[in-house]
């Protein structure tokens, strides 16, 4: 196992580097503002799911630092994952990295995106850096030395207790999977989440989207959001965000419909994050009271010999 030296190493490099990408992403952006094209988005497989020619040159950037500074390490990336190149995912340190997690929002120039930046050691997330660029919202952690925003706040902000759903502020997703068989559940879902308690509704404070998941998981880091939940995203959009709502005392679970509060499978697309409370039966609370309403919904991986591929 690292020492907290080398996580500190580890994670010095990542929020530098966060910081280099993400003035890619604001150099892309002004650019985008001054012009009235388009065709930038390069890939429509799903018209829900959008990459632009930003996401592949800011991972291209990260993947070549990263294999310069750290020539033994492994790599996912969602850019390079697209392409088909097929990574194992093993015990030595891997980083797995989102070039833009927002890429709806950044196509928008709406400012909800993130680069994130995440290390595995022995298949465990230690080190996390998400770095909001348009926002300059940094986050960082890394495994027993505390989440930071903008490296020197403490978090989590807000240390209100938590109650029940029904005083919660719940972040959740439309996602891109939209056949009626996921999204209908989804809608099921918030309707349930929000609908009046005479309704059989848990009557939730509200929901937020901000659109990518990495920055979800920090406002429930922050605080600021009380339960995240999401069926679809891939590794490359939690595993920073999970080391950084750990450290802010939250827990990340497994958003399936099944009761489990082992600690979350990165790889599994389903991710539930509580934020920090009181104790830990306030948390296992409001877990409970998700489960209870979180439906079953299939997001599958295919996989393939040696790896697998999204
Ligand atoms: C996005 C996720 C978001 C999810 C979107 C998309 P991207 O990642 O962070 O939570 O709802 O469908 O997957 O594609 O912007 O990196």
């Amino acid at each position: 196992m690292s020492s907290q030296a080398e996580l500190k190493q580890y994670l010095e490099f990542a929020i530098s580097l966060a910081k280099d990408a993400g003035q890619m992403i604001r150099d892309a952006t002004q650019k985008r503002l001054s012009s009235t094209s388009s065709q930038f988005v390069v890939k429509y497989d799903n018209p829900t799911d959008l990459v632009t020619e930003t996401d592949q040159a800011v991972e291209k950037f990260i993947k070549e630092r990263l294999s310069s500074t750290f020539p033994e390490h492994k790599f996912i990336g969602e850019e390079t994952m697209a392409e088909g190149v097929q990574s194992e995912f093993t015990d030595a340190p891997t980083w797995i990295v989102d070039p833009i997690d927002g890429t709806t929002n950044f196509v928008h120039s709406h400012p909800y995106v993130a680069v994130s930046i995440g290390l595995t050691i022995g298949k465990e997330p230690v080190v996390g850096v998400v770095y909001c660029p348009l926002m300059d919202e940094l986050y960082s952690a890394a495994k027993g030395l505390g989440a930071y925003l903008n490296e020197t706040i403490s978090l989590p902000m807000v240390r209100s207790p938590l109650e029940d759903l029904s005083q919660c502020l719940v972040a959740t997703e439309a996602g891109s999977d939209r056949t009626p068989e996921v999204f209908d559940k989804k809608i099921d879902f918030i309707r349930t989440l929000l609908g009046q308690k005479q309704c059989h509704g848990k009557q939730a404070h509200s929901i937020r989207c901000t659109g990518s998941a990495a920055i979800n998981m920090c406002t429930i880091a922050k605080g600021v959001v009380d339960v995240y939940w999401e069926v679809g995203c891939w590794e490359w959009d939690v595993a920073a965000a999970v080391v950084i709502v750990r450290e802010a005392g939250g827990i990340v679970v497994s958003g399936d419909n099944k009761r489990d509060l082992s600690p979350v499978n990165i790889f599994g697309r389903k991710y539930l994050a509580i934020r920090a409370a009181q104790d830990q039966q306030s948390q296992i609370k409001i877990a409970e009271q998700m489960w209870e309403i979180i439906p079953e919904i299939n997001a599958p991986r295919k996989p393939v010999p040696g790896g697998f591929e999204p």
